[in-house]
């Protein structure tokens, strides 16, 4: 045993999402949601050409590696309900086939001892809906919410943790600013009612399991990196405010609080920029917080004031407040472009704790996407991911800390168990604890990491 022992109980394990790791997308009538129907449309955006039918193969190999994480000492594991997969048309008729499908998923994961931590959304909007307008539009809101009912109402019996979204800044950011996610739009105007909308439905949900009266907690995931400074000159501490305010802020505190910042109401008010409501929508936020945060972490994001000022015709995105900064000397990861910033996550669990009422979360996403590492196979086929060790330890000596200092926190998952296609990125960087072979039919192995992890969790520290 090392110095950093957990407490007892702690949360050991991984992370996952439907469209990254079930495959089997046009089988056992699952409806198409945006990424099948991106992908057909536009192969080229994604890495490769590889779409999301060539994922792992969770669908048909959810035996074998359930088996596997059971072998690697998990007590939990994060998964999401693919909507269009339970609910084709995104309303309506449920799927039987996905019904018995996760059940059998919850089942197998409750009789290895892992605890099933369901999430509802992933980025993966079902097209009919999509087609609607998808968050943009409100009566997507209530089908959420109908959606999130039937998922309480099928498995709420075994499974007490629930998450109503993962992420909910992405699809705003990379859906309607930056050209990264269909439906590749570029307007503020939408990408705010995306944000108030999505919120709206992780209330709404969180209302609908109240209504249950099932006795397990609920809460929401969110990827909240503090927003770093440049200097302390007052342009600078400004950028850094504002970034965080819209990155981080504008979700936190209606999850957590159940009301949106004044200072973000009122930039955006300035601008025209709010969005269409309802009378009573903010009572609905006041009284449906989340029991429970989700903390992804992998990078910071560093600001600075902006060097000139936005062209007069450029579409409005936030980076009209802030320029990104390039911190020189910073760590990166090359393969995925992302800087290492281990004490960010002690940052982002002490703002918890000092600002949002220390409220219980767990990290729910951490981790290292590594481009080719067949190059560090050795002569057993065993993947020698020493960097991806360092990486997970050196985050949970910060998460240690921070629970030194009194910070809430519950337990840490990697992102993710095995290989998974990565959005654009499909099987570009690898992830897991797990390498999962394409060209052999998928085929598991165990990384040197995954074994590591277990005696991790086998001794609750390091
Ligand atoms: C998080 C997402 C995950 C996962 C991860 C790694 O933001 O919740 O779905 O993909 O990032 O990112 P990427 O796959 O783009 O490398």
């Amino acid at each position: 045993m090392g110095d950093y022992t957990f407490p007892k109980d702690f949360w050991w394990g991984s992370a996952a999402s439907a469209t990254q790791m079930e495959g089997s997308i046009d089988q056992d009538g699952k409806g198409k949601n945006i990424w099948d129907h991106w992908f057909e449309i536009e192969s080229n955006r994604f890495f490769d050409g590889v779409g999301p039918g060539k994922t792992s193969q969770f669908y048909k190999k959810y035996k074998e590696d359930i088996a596997l994480m059971k072998k690697l000492g998990h007590n939990s594991f994060r998964f999401s309900i693919s909507w269009s997969r339970l609910i084709p048309n995104g309303t309506g008729e449920v799927n039987k086939k996905a019904v018995t499908f996760y059940t059998d998923v919850i089942d197998e994961l409750l009789a290895s001892d892992i605890k099933p931590f369901i999430n509802l959304f992933h980025f993966d909007m079902p097209l009919a809906l999509q087609e609607k307008g998808g968050w943009e539009n409100r009566e997507v809101v209530e089908a959420f919410a109908a959606y999130a009912n039937t998922c309480f109402n099928l498995f709420g019996d075994r499974v007490n943790t629930w998450f109503t979204q993962n992420e909910p800044i992405v699809p705003v950011e990379a859906g309607y600013l930056y050209d990264m996610h269909y439906p590749n739009e570029l307007d503020f105007k939408k990408a705010v009612q995306v944000a108030y909308n999505s919120l709206l439905a992780s209330a709404k949900a969180i209302q609908a399991y109240k209504q249950t009266g099932q006795s397990g907690e609920i809460g929401i995931i969110l990827n909240v990196t503090p927003a770093y400074a440049r200097s302390k000159h007052p342009a600078d501490q400004k950028a850094s405010r504002i970034a965080d305010l819209f990155f981080n802020r504008a979700f936190l505190d209606p999850s957590v609080k159940g009301e949106f910042p004044q200072e973000l109401v009122q930039i955006l008010k300035d601008l025209d920029f709010l969005p269409k409501t309802e009378p009573n929508d903010l009572e609905i936020f006041k009284e449906n917080t989340v029991d429970l945060l989700g903390v992804n972490y992998y990078q910071p994001r560093r600001v600075k004031a902006k060097e000139y000022l936005p062209h007069p015709e450029a579409p409005f995105t936030m980076e009209h407040f802030f320029d990104h900064y390039s911190m020189p000397g910073k760590k990166i990861n090359p393969h995925r472009g992302w800087e290492i910033y281990e004490k960010g996550i002690y940052d982002i669990l002490l703002n918890l704790r000092d600002n949002y009422g220390n409220i219980r979360c767990f990290i729910s996403e951490n981790g290292m996407g590594v481009e080719g590492e067949e190059r560090f196979l050795n002569e057993d086929g065993v993947i020698q991911d020493d960097y991806r060790i360092d990486f997970i330890q050196d985050h949970l000596k910060w998460v240690h800390k921070a629970m030194e200092e009194g910070c809430n926190v519950n337990g840490y998952h990697l992102w993710t168990f095995m290989d998974n296609w990565s959005w654009l990125n499909a099987y570009k960087n690898r992830y897991g604890f797990v390498s999962v072979d394409l060209a052999q039919q998928g085929k598991r192995t165990v990384k040197k990491s995954g074994w590591w992890f277990k005696e991790v969790i086998d001794n609750n520290g390091f």
